[in-house]
């Protein structure tokens, strides 16, 4: 009876054999099918991982160089026409916020000559919050050698404030706008 059995098991088996030989292959060739698409996604999440990164680099680089492009703010300029080279600087040398200070305005000619008697007027205020400046500053002296002193400036908060200087003198009429970042 075992004998039977085991015989009837050997010979069924090579059939079962024969139908599980197949059905393995099939699964390998599903197998290595779902393996190259994972081999495509995992491609797929790398190449996006590097995107990130590159647009991370490019996103913390950018601002610096937009901050560096920003405002100009030069303490010396040509005017807008080209008329005068204005400097601009605080007499004491550095800003404060909340106090009235007074600033050196120096202007040359293109050839490099002072400015005489020239008639300045000043205005500005903050682009950014849309207003004007909170005092009238005005030219109260002249120092010789195209320097003249402007009293009574006052920068009232931090951020990106902006003084225009309207010069008239015997060289013509120009404009200069300088940016002052608190
Ligand atoms: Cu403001």
């Amino acid at each position: 009876m075992l004998g039977k059995q085991a015989f009837l098991r050997h010979s069924v088996f090579p059939q079962a054999g024969g139908t599980r030989s197949t059905r393995p292959s099939v699964i390998r060739r599903r197998g290595t099918g779902l393996a190259s698409i994972w081999r495509y996604l995992l491609a797929g999440l790398g190449l996006a991982a590097l995107l990130v990164g590159v647009l991370a680099v490019v996103y913390l680089t950018a601002p610096q160089s937009a901050q560096l492009a920003g405002p100009d703010v030069s303490r010396t300029k040509k005017t807008d026409n080209g008329l005068y080279m204005a400097s601009f600087v605080p007499e004491r040398g550095v800003v404060r916020q909340g106090e009235l200070e007074s600033w050196l305005l120096t202007l040359k000619t293109k050839t490099g000559a002072s400015v005489e008697r020239a008639a300045i007027a000043i205005s500005g205020g903050m682009p950014q919050h849309n207003h004007g400046l909170p005092t009238s500053p005005q030219v109260t002296d002249y120092l010789g050698e195209g320097r003249y002193r402007i009293e009574g400036l006052k920068f009232t908060m931090s951020g990106w404030w902006q003084l225009r200087f309207a010069i008239s003198s015997g060289a013509g009429s120009d404009t200069v706008l300088f940016n002052v970042v608190l």
